[in-house]
């Protein structure tokens, strides 16, 4: 072998060091078979043989070093990721049993709110319910005050009316049988001309029929005494002629003075109960008052001419 060819095969042997052992081992073979002529050359050789040898060796170990390394980090690898996996699973694990727990807990979470909002729904419908009845019941209840306050000015009225009754029942036990039959009483007795008979008289043949009674033309001198004659009058027939026909003497003139107006026992008139637009002494010949019978109680009287016929009432007093 040459210089040129040694350089290049230890330059081929650093690259390819089994290569190159193989090549000498085969070379080894053929100087053996035939035997080398120089000694130097041989032994040169066999300390580059020995060279690559030491440095293949170390490039062995150097490679089972990284490679074992390389083991442990994937076994340390693999037992971290058992580890890890491990965690998670039991992780996991906890989660999945929080969560059906956490549903379950949802669940009956909900139920209770749809149980909740029914009940709800009812306490509502209930609360409009009684709203309704409070109201039908309020307005029962101001219809029953209404009611309770007609029926209280109706006891009023009856009330009242009761103590005039019983007033009036007094007066007649006392004043019982002290007027003529046909008369009536009302502190004194008083004598309405029959409608029947249609008799009429001027005023003062009507006073001298009242004076054979030991009456007189009757002198209506109060409120009680007014309605007392018209309530009796309103209680009478109604007659087919005209209403000024159909009036009642009374004990009242102006024939003294002309507008003075005087009872017959003297007085001077303070309430009259005239009709509207009277007394009017028409044609200057009206001097004589009558009642009539008409719807207001209190506005019945006129003046006609005393020479008029009309019917009468009579009044005579009750004795002591
Ligand atoms: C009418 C009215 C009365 C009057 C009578 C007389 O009714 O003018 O005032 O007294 O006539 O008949
Ligand atoms: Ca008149």
């Amino acid at each position: 072998m040459t210089d040129v060819k040694m350089k290049d095969s230890v330059a081929y042997a650093e690259n390819n060091p089994e290569d190159i052992h193989n090549k000498l081992s085969s070379e080894d073979d053929n100087e053996l078979r035939h035997p080398p002529h120089r000694h130097s050359k041989t032994r040169h050789k066999v300390s580059m043989v020995r060279a690559i040898n030491g440095t293949s060796t170390q490039i062995y170990m150097l490679s089972a070093a990284i490679l074992g390394i390389l083991c442990a980090v994937l076994m340390a690898t693999i037992i971290g990721l058992c580890v890890s996996y491990k965690g998670l699973s039991e992780k996991h694990i906890f989660l999945s049993q929080n969560s059906s727990q956490e549903n379950s807990n949802l669940k009956q979470l909900i139920g209770n709110y749809h149980q909740l909002t029914a009940t709800l729904m009812k306490v509502q419908t209930n609360f409009q319910e009684a709203v309704g009845v409070k109201d039908s019941m309020q307005r029962e209840r101001d219809r029953d005050r209404l009611e309770k306050e007609h029926l209280q000015r109706q006891k009023e009225a009856l009330v009242n009316e009761e103590v005039k009754l019983q007033s009036r029942i007094t007066v007649l036990e006392k004043n019982c049988e002290r007027c003529p039959v046909g008369w009536e009483l009302l502190h004194s007795c008083y004598f309405f001309s029959p409608t029947e008979t249609g008799r009429k008289l001027s005023w003062h043949r009507s006073r001298e029929e009242c004076k054979k009674s030991g009456a007189d033309l009757a002198v209506i001198d109060s409120q009680e005494k007014q309605e007392f004659i018209s309530r009796i009058l309103n209680g009478k027939r109604t007659s087919r002629e005209s209403w000024f026909t159909a009036g009642y003497w009374i004990g009242l003139r102006d024939v003294e003075t002309e507008g003075v107006w005087k009872w017959l026992n003297g007085t001077e008139l303070t309430e009259g109960f005239w009709m509207e637009g009277e007394p009017n002494d028409q044609i200057s010949k009206e001097d004589c008052a009558a009642t009539f019978r008409k719807e207001n109680p209190l506005m019945t009287w006129n003046d006609a001419p005393c020479d008029h016929t009309l019917k009468w009432i009579c009044e005579r007093k009750l004795q002591p």
